[in-house]
């Protein structure tokens, strides 16, 4: 397919290179290729990896896995792929989910239409013409009537700041930034900084050959038994047989997947205690996120969310051996207020001889020295560090990008005091520029492939709306961006998430201001943008 599209846009002399440029090649990006070119427009994908896989590409560090069940976090566009691949575990590993969407770029031709190890540096759109120009650091200048941002929640990693790492004369490695080759901890010291969903996922791997492990933790957090294994090729089968009718059940629940409320389950405590320590152990049994419905108001009751944390605080004393550890890895605050963890032997590693918890609660990691941490006023010897800081989330992506807008309003700018967008597709003065799973969409609190498709969807969609009407332009109403970015803030205030600080609301990263980004109620969301687009593209505007 010759994807160069040498055509007129609007105006009389403009050039156009592409109907449109996507950034990123991660699950958005792959489908936004397939799906435009399905609708027959021309695209151009720029990636600054070597390689696709977006997060699963940057993160290969030891344990990474998807904590979202295979059979769902998959694509389900085609049914041919989805009943063709076989998932060998029930949460599927990095390398895995890098293998699937090798997979889904050879058999849908995706990689005629990429370009990698190119960073789009800036992106401007000019009014008369309505068309983008995209730059990148390889040197591109590229004409496009859409620019579509596939960049992803979680693709900026929080770099370590920490004084004196510079000095540090061992090896240091970023979880999202892995090296391709294996990395050897054999025999040697390691320490990781970091106790969110990577940490967790790495802390048993690399205990098993390290020859000591210290973890030093800021601030001790929540973690369920995942219960990974081999796939159930029995229930595989089953799903498969209607994959369907699983995926459209799934798409109606709260976050996209078959994790179901039952509006007729009771309360928490309307049942006793002995009930109660029942059900949790059920789920503890069970695995997966299923607490967030142990009970109809689990998730967004207080005192029932606090229930659910004494629950899991016991098992963290029941399982770890030393009582000041386990003390230590008690989280303080409620279940509910942070995104869940799923783990293998978490909390179990810490009775491994090789492994040792650092407490920083109180006074965090001081520095690096040229022989390792300093923390608590001691110096802690290593061979190696791993950082597993985390995100600077939903913005990161997007504001290292130079987009600049109608009069030549500078995205990062207008979004200085946070994110403004309608529905997280558009940003009001930034015609024909749509966002994948963008800030103010559910994006990392639904299954982030389904989001994605419906996004993709929505885009197609409306560019095949565009040119079947014949209009050269799309821009959000002010009015409609000012109601949504006050719609986001009072869904997340309905909820326990705003209880305490998480990257949900940027409080990772110094200076960024505090905000509650993503939306919360997947299937009201879903609602409100098949409204608009029935009702006209309310809130859109064409020319
Ligand atoms: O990042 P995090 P993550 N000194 O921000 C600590 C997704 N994900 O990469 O809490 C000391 O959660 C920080 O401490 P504190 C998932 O959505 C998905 O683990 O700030 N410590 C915290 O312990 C997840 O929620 C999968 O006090 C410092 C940790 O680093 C999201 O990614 C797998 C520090 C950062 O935790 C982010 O998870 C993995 C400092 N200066 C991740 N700075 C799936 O399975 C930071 N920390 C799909």
């Amino acid at each position: 397919m010759d994807e160069h599209n040498p055509k007129r846009g609007g105006a009389e002399t403009a050039r156009v290179d592409y109907d449109a440029v996507v950034v990123g090649a991660g699950f958005g990006g792959l489908y936004a290729v397939y799906k435009l070119r399905e609708l027959g427009f021309s695209v151009r994908l720029f990636e600054r990896g070597s390689d696709i896989g977006g997060t699963w590409y940057w993160n290969r560090y030891p344990g990474a896995r998807c904590d979202a069940p295979s059979l769902q976090y998959s694509y389900e566009f085609s049914d041919e792929l989805q009943q063709e691949w076989e998932w060998s575990e029930t949460y599927a590993s990095q390398s895995e989910i890098l293998a699937y969407l090798n997979h889904v770029a050879e058999r849908f031709e995706l990689r005629s239409a990429m370009q990698f190890e190119t960073t789009v540096t800036s992106a401007t759109f000019d009014e008369q013409s309505t068309l983008w120009r995209v730059n990148t650091d390889s040197g591109d200048q590229v004409v496009s009537r859409f620019c579509i941002l596939a960049t992803g929640c979680l693709s900026t990693m929080k770099t370590p700041d920490f004084p004196g790492l510079e000095h540090f004369e061992g090896e240091w490695f970023h979880t999202s930034n892995w090296p391709h080759e294996p990395v050897d901890f054999q025999g040697k010291r390691v320490g990781i900084i970091g106790t969110g969903s990577t940490g967790i996922q790495a802390i048993p791997v690399i205990a098993q050959s390290a020859a000591h492990l210290k973890v030093f933790q800021r601030t001790a957090q929540f973690s369920t038994p995942a219960r990974n294994g081999p796939m159930d090729k029995a229930y595989e089968a089953n799903i498969k047989a209607d994959y369907a009718g699983f995926r459209a059940r799934n798409y109606r629940q709260p976050v996209a997947m078959d994790i179901v409320i039952d509006r007729a389950a009771p309360k928490t405590f309307e049942v006793s205690e002995a009930e109660r320590i029942r059900i949790y152990e059920q789920c503890w049994t069970n695995g997966g996120l299923s607490y967030s419905t142990a009970f109809r108001d689990s998730s967004i009751n207080r005192a029932a969310n606090e229930d659910i944390s004494d629950f899991i605080r016991r098992k963290i004393a029941e399982i770890v051996h030393d009582p000041a550890t386990a003390s230590a890895l008690q989280p303080k605050h409620i279940y509910a207020c942070k995104r869940p963890c799923l783990d293998t032997n978490y909390f179990e590693t810490y009775n491994r001889p090789n492994v040792t918890l650092v407490d920083v609660s109180k006074h965090g990691v001081e520095s690096i020295s040229a022989k390792g941490i300093i923390a608590n006023g001691e110096e802690h010897e290593l061979d190696c560090i791993v950082f597993a800081t985390g995100f600077d989330a939903f913005t990161g992506s997007l504001n290292q990008i130079d987009i600049r807008g109608k009069g030549g309003l500078v995205l990062s700018q207008k979004w200085a005091a946070g994110p403004r967008t309608y529905l997280g597709l558009c940003s009001a003065e930034f015609p024909n520029l749509f966002m994948v799973t963008g800030p103010g969409s559910p994006s990392v609190l639904a299954n982030m492939v389904v989001a994605i498709e419906q996004h993709v969807n929505l885009i197609g969609e409306c560019l095949a709306h565009m040119r079947e009407h014949g209009y050269q332009s799309v821009e959000v109403a002010t009015e409609a961006e000012d109601d949504w970015v006050e719609q986001v803030r009072q869904a997340a205030d309905r909820t326990l998430f705003t209880a305490c600080d998480n990257w949900y609301q940027g409080t990772n990263i110094p200076g960024k201001p505090r905000g509650f980004v993503p939306y919360v109620d997947w299937p009201g969301y879903v609602g409100i943008c098949e409204a608009a687009v029935n009702n006209a593209y309310r809130g859109f505007v064409f020319s």
